[in-house]
């Protein structure tokens, strides 16, 4: 069986959360943008008959507006073939997740901007740990009355004890969430609308404060401190990598270092794709899949951050009694060799 590219194009991804963080809200989202759907179905609106989504196709699935099984998509971002997983939330069917993981690379964890850390994103997240999967966290819902993204990446730390790295910070909440400051790249995603086609600005970080004013008090802290946000993440991020910290401590302070010449957005990334396929770091997002703003940014994420097939060494082979007896080396020459984890009749 020929691959039509090569393994480093790929990424095999699921799409883990609680119940009703927006899994498949998010996943109908990727197909639109990626270009694979030309409409958007949403999962409240399938319980009357009008159609459904691509991943939540079964009847009950339909009716009940949540998700049972696993379902598989596959699609194209910039070049990288993208398999996504949509796993069910339900504690029902853990086991749907359980069997996922076992054939992914990476997982993007959804959180509901509201509730923040929940009873199955515990334990789908313990499940990640046992299968070693490399994850970054999308905070969803950020549309939402009483969305909080402080009170979410609290839990993160605190209730996963994930080290966090904010790549991104929310400009506003509920009907005044407008887009995203990415810390990585240094600029802001204002949106113009809430359609599925609206569009978006980019203006540097140090512009944003001057375009919005939010009547929140934590919202605009978010964007009172962009620049020493952006700081602490450039500095958590060079910590993967001995060359890069050590030049950065001999600048002294990131000013210093991003003046010196030394310092680039493609190292930056670098870091922190070393940090995430290692399961050091733990890259943080945020957005609202149902207000499609954020969608496009968490693609980049996963082909930025998100390991190919093979990246993070071979797959353990065992004997009959469940010995570990070697490693199979997963490489673009060998022939191809496949796990059936779900047969669907
Ligand atoms: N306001 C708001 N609602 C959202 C957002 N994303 C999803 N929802 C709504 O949340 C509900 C659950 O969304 P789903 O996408 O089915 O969530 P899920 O995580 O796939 O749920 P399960 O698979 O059943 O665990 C639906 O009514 C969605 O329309 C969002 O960004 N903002
Ligand atoms: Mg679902």
């Amino acid at each position: 069986m020929a691959r039509q590219k090569p393994l480093s194009l790929y990424r095999n991804i699921g799409i883990i959360a609680h119940i009703d963080a927006g899994k498949t809200t998010t996943t109908e989202r990727v197909l639109y943008y990626t270009g694979k759907k030309h409409q958007i179905v949403d999962v409240h609106d399938t319980k009357d008959g009008k159609g459904s989504t691509t991943t939540d196709y079964l009847e009950q699935e339909r009716k009940r507006g949540i998700t049972i099984q696993s379902a598989a998509v596959s699609t194209e971002w910039k070049g990288h073939q993208i398999n996504v997983i949509d796993t069910p939330g339900h504690v029902d069917f853990t086991i749907e997740v359980n069997r996922s993981l076992r054939v992914l690379d990476g997982a993007v964890v959804v959180f509901d901007g509201v509730a923040g850390v929940e009873p199955q994103t515990e334990t789908n997240w313990r499940l990640a740990d046992q299968y070693n999967v490399p994850r970054v966290c999308y905070v969803n819902k950020m549309d939402r009355i009483g969305a909080n993204f402080a009170h979410c990446v609290k839990g993160i730390k605190e209730r996963l004890g994930a080290n966090a790295l904010l790549c991104q910070v929310p400009l506003g909440s509920h009907d005044e969430f407008v887009g995203m400051a990415d810390l990585v790249a240094g600029v802001g995603y204002i949106w113009k609308g809430h359609d599925k086609d609206s569009p978006w600005d980019t203006v540097p970080l140090a512009e944003i404060a001057g375009k919005v004013k939010f009547e929140s008090t934590a919202d605009n802290e978010w964007v009172a401190n962009l620049a020493k946000l952006r700081e602490e993440t450039i500095e958590k991020a060079l910590e993967m990598d001995d060359e890069a910290f050590d030049k950065l401590l001999n600048a002294g302070d990131v000013d210093t270092y991003i003046a010196s010449g030394d310092f680039s957005l493609e190292l930056l990334k670098k870091c922190i794709r070393k940090g995430c396929v290692q399961g050091k770091l733990v890259p943080v997002f945020c957005g609202s899949s149902y207000r499609n703003k954020g969608v496009q940014q968490l693609l980049d994420a996963v082909v930025d951050y998100m390991p190919y097939p093979g990246e993070n060494g071979g797959i353990a082979m065992v004997d009959e009694d469940g010995h570990i007896i070697g490693e199979q080396g997963v490489i673009d020459e060998a022939p191809a060799r496949a796990l059936a984890f779900k047969v669907i009749l």
